[in-house]
């Protein structure tokens, strides 16, 4: 079987972090692309030398040029800058727009048959302007918000009902974090719906409503115990998730912001909704019928993603 190679655009929190879980995971050689000059250098280099300890072998580069790039199967993007306490993700916009026109050339130029999995916030704008920028097929392109936002749900709900994550599975819609619209009906321990826990005791709607509200601001409580950047473990896990299921062709069905053309009511935009990832991108586009609350949650959301496109194309007229 050919090796896959992996390209991480941005070698950060995030970057460094998937670069880590990629070769644990032996998904084949890793790329990591910084303009910090002797980052991803020196992140490449430490990695190929705990090979050895943990058994896994390829080719690991650090980069300053797009040329190394050339022929990924998985481009990861988590280039431009993070949160500080006090910052919401809108007010990352104009780097962020900026640094998205670089990547995308560089995609485009080196690297235009890979999955594109953008990580750079806020999250469902920028994976529009990458996938603008870089004029690849919409189902190739996607952004990683979703998973991130229902593991958080996932955790909390398994801490409050006192069970394995592992037997929770969430349902999450809509745009990154303060605007995200959980589907409490579908979320479930084992099969049993969060609603009917409620009644059978386990919880209270009041509880629920918490654990709902603490995930919408989990990005920001992890903000403020950090100080200088924002979470890195849970949203590297979450994008290898993606790409395992892209690589593999597993089909797996994860909540991702994809382009939307006419589902939930929505065209040309991406919001989170869940899909089915396997070789060929984004397969299916999963809609379900929403009740008239869940509606209502989802609308603002997508008003809210509407916004900041707006915003993103008087910033970048060429977009
Ligand atoms: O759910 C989600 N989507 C997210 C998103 C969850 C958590 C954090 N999320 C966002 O990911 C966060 O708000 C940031 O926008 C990105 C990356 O977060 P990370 O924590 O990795 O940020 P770092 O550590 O600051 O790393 C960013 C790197 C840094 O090394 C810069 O030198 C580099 O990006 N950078 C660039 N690389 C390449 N090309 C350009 N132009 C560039 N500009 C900066």
């Amino acid at each position: 079987m050919a090796k896959s190679k992996i390209a991480l655009i941005g070698g950060g929190n995030i970057g460094g972090t998937l670069a880590h879980l990629a070769a644990l995971k032996e998904f084949g050689d890793i790329v990591i692309f910084d303009i910090v000059e002797g980052l991803p250098q020196g992140k490449a280099l430490d990695l190929a030398q705990s090979g050895p300890i943990e058994g896994f072998d390829g080719v690991f580069k650090g980069t300053q040029d797009y040329k190394d790039i050339a022929g990924a199967d998985v481009v990861i993007v988590t280039a431009g800058v993070a949160r500080k306490p006090g910052m919401s993700r809108d007010d990352l916009l104009e780097i962020n727009v900026k640094v998205m026109r670089a990547v995308g050339e560089g995609i485009k130029a080196h690297a235009p048959d890979a999955f594109v999995i953008c990580i750079t916030n806020p999250l469902d704008v920028m994976v529009w302007a990458l996938r603008e920028i870089t004029g690849l097929p919409h189902h190739k392109v996607v952004g990683m918000a979703g998973v991130l936002d229902s593991a958080r749900f996932r955790l909390f709900l398994a801490q409050e009902f006192d069970v394995s994550v592992e037997d929770v599975t969430a349902f999450v819609l809509g745009g990154h974090g303060d605007t995200m619209a959980p589907l409490i009906r579908y979320s479930t321990v084992a099969g049993i719906p969060v609603p009917d826990l409620i009644k059978m005791g386990w919880s209270s709607q009041e509880k629920i409503d918490a654990i709902v509200q603490r995930t919408r601001d989990g990005g920001a409580e992890i903000v403020k115990l950090l100080k200088n950047g924002s979470a890195f473990y849970a949203p590297a896990s979450a994008a290898i998730e993606m790409a395992d299921s892209y690589l593999k062709d597993k089909k797996r069905v994860l909540p991702a912001a994809a382009h939307l053309t006419g589902q939930y009511g929505v065209n040309d935009l991406y919001v989170g909704v869940p899909v089915v990832i396997g070789a060929g991108g984004v397969e299916r586009v999963v809609e379900v019928q929403l009740a008239d609350d869940e509606k209502a949650m989802f609308d603002k959301s997508v008003d809210a993603v509407r916004g900041l496109v707006d915003a993103v194309k008087s910033i970048d007229p060429d977009i």
